[in-house]
């Protein structure tokens, strides 16, 4: 009786299209509990990658912390994980897609997070405005990966072999249609001479072995905050340690140099007032 109940249920709802506004995700979202102790003790630090919103940047240091891409190719095997870290987007609220290159072999369009915006819900969790300046709730109807995301929420990308070329790009607002110039789509990724509009639309910094990118999702460059989107990749320890390590004293002098300028940013605020 109670399966003959279930199927007509499941009957019902999939005459109504319901249960079909399902997508297929080819990634399981994890949460912060579920993830490995390394992160989760560092889980706070990563505020400091996200910043301010519309925070100032010189053009200097955008460029000094240009991706450099051959750290995206694995020297070793390992299964690397993406951590969602934070996001200062106001309006727009973006994509995050990931490509694999093997040799000839391309996985490509696969999409980690289709809403990285942060989920108001997750208010609790401590320092939450330093990581999330604009959160969003969720839209109605969607569900994972469209979802709005908790800090620390994260994907395993599964087992890649040495030589595996790692990718990543941030489709600007494709969950309210993305956004056109020309009829072109915004589609940023870490390589500025692929991007639609030429321009350098991630940053990079090394913080214990994870990289940090942050994007700008503004075509153009916008206020070129480059923390609309961030997020953290371990490619495990013997790739981040082989890799050419991007030009910093040291992580913590990033750290603090980024604490500067939030604190110039405060600064030119409480002069103009
Ligand atoms: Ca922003
Ligand atoms: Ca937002
Ligand atoms: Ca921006």
């Amino acid at each position: 009786m109670k399966k003959k109940f279930f199927y007509s249920l499941l009957a019902a709802a999939l005459g109504t299209g319901l249960l079909s506004a399902a997508p297929a995700s080819a990634f399981e979202i994890k949460s912060r509990d579920e993830a490995p102790a390394d992160f989760k003790n560092i889980l706070q630090d990563f505020r400091a990658f996200v910043g301010e919103e519309r925070r100032y940047l010189s053009p200097d240091t955008i460029q000094a912390k240009q991706v450099n891409l051959s750290d995206l190719t694995l020297k070793f095997d390992y299964d690397p994980k993406v951590f969602f870290i934070g996001e200062t987007a106001d309006i727009y609220r973006d994509r995050l897609d990931f490509k694999a290159t093997t040799g000839s072999q391309v996985e490509t369009g696969q999409i980690i997070f289709g809403d990285t915006s942060c989920n108001t819900g997750d208010r609790s969790f401590p320092n939450f405005s330093q990581f999330c300046p604009n959160p969003n709730d969720a839209l109605p109807g969607k569900v994972a990966p469209y979802k709005p995301l908790n800090v620390g929420d994260w994907v395993n990308l599964g087992s890649f072999q040495a030589g595996t070329k790692l990718d990543f790009q941030l489709v600007a607002n494709d969950i309210n249609g993305g956004i056109y110039e020309n009829g072109v789509k915004a589609i940023f990724g870490l390589d500025q001479a692929l991007n639609p509009d030429n321009l350098q639309h991630a940053i990079a910094y090394y913080y214990k072995d994870y990289l940090v990118l942050g994007f700008e999702d503004i075509w153009g460059g916008g206020d070129q905050d480059y923390n609309d989107t961030v997020f953290a990749i371990d490619i495990g320890k013997a790739n981040a340690r082989g890799a050419a390590k991007i030009p910093e004293p040291s992580a913590t002098a990033a750290m603090f140099a980024i604490a500067a300028f939030g604190l110039m940013k405060t600064r030119r605020r409480q002069a103009v007032r």
